[in-house]
């Protein structure tokens, strides 16, 4: 077997394939670019070259969960399946990124950095009238999934939202569209865990923003393509947002002059909600390729027509 392993953006071929070849002693792995015929290419944002100098592929494995990136380039042949990593523990990191967004904002972490910067003492806490947010999770896939069954179980009244039913333990579940009007108004916190698809782009807009209680939280691991920045804004100066914690965007790195960089009641990290850890990544390509090798199905192949 030889397996094609690429990356754009990250220096991390060599690695993998140290990782895959300690699965798979056997197996003959080449870093792109090479025209030696390969199987199977592992890649992120593979180019559109390799699939013309690799006419013996069967499959693309994607490094990663989101395949918005490799759908919109148009590389891969129409008829070549594209295999995404599900989970591969990332959706633990998810549910971590998750749970400080909701106790940055429920225990109001931004005025106690904002008071320790100004030397000041002053305590927010309402001890009288405890009340834990209810958080709503937009995608109940592997991520959000996740999420939402570990905020349940830390106590939070939790809601999810996704395309078909799901039925989760201690989770009130919404789906389709026309059910998300009614979600979102029950949703203290926000977090979006969505696929970025035709339905899903710009789904975080001023419309949908004015259907959540005011001063709601907003926490997007999803894609930057979910938010219409403009309106995001917008909502955080007039109090619709009481903030948001934001990783991923419409361009990374965030440009310098973006408002979300110095705006008080925001938390910008840079794409690092869930990284791929490379042991789990690569124990899961390697069962998956073994799995097609025997005929067997495998999970996580990609509807191009969903785009998730
Ligand atoms: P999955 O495919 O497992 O789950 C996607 C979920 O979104 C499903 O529940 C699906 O519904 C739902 N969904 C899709 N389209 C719609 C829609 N139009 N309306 C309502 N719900 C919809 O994906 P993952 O959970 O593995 O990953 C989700 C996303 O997280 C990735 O695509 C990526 O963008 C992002 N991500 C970000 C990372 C980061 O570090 N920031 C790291 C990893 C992933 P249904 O269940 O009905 O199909
Ligand atoms: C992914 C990501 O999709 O890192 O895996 O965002």
């Amino acid at each position: 077997m030889k397996i094609l392993v690429q990356s754009t953006g990250l220096d991390i071929v060599p690695g993998i394939i140290a990782e895959l070849k300690k699965h798979q002693p056997d197996w003959q792995y080449f870093a792109w670019p090479s025209d030696e015929p390969c199987d199977y290419v592992v890649g992120w944002k593979p180019p559109a070259e390799l699939f013309e100098r690799q006419p013996k592929l069967k499959a693309v494995i994607n490094y990663g969960a989101g395949v918005d990136a490799i759908l919109a380039m148009h590389a891969v042949p129409a008829h070549m399946p594209i295999i995404r990593l599900e989970d591969a523990g990332m959706a633990q990191q998810m549910a971590e990124y998750a749970i400080y967004g909701v106790i940055h904002h429920q225990r109001h972490m931004q005025i106690y950095h904002a008071q320790q910067r100004a030397v000041h003492w002053e305590q927010h806490e309402d001890r009288g009238n405890v009340r834990r947010p209810t958080v709503g999770v937009m995608g109940l896939g592997e991520m959000g999934g996740t999420v939402a069954t570990k905020l349940a179980g830390f106590g939070y009244s939790v809601r999810g939202w996704s395309r078909s039913k799901h039925e989760i333990e201690n989770v009130l579940t919404f789906a389709g569209h026309e059910t998300l009007p009614t979600f979102l108004s029950g949703c203290d916190v926000l977090v979006s865990m969505l696929p970025l698809t035709d339905s899903t782009k710009g789904i975080l807009n001023a419309l949908s923003l004015a259907q959540l209680p005011r001063g709601a939280f907003l926490v997007n691991a999803g894609r930057g393509g979910h938010l219409v920045d403009a309106d995001v804004v917008a909502a955080l100066e007039n109090g619709q947002l009481g903030g948001a914690l934001l990783d991923v965007f419409h361009e990374e790195p965030l440009p310098k002059d973006h408002p979300y960089w110095t705006h008080p009641d925001v938390i910008v990290t840079p794409h690092i909600a869930a990284t791929t850890p490379i042991k789990d990544a690569c124990a899961q390509i390697v069962a998956k390729i073994s799995a097609l090798e025997r005929g067997e199905v495998v999970s996580g192949i990609v509807d191009p027509n969903v785009g998730y």
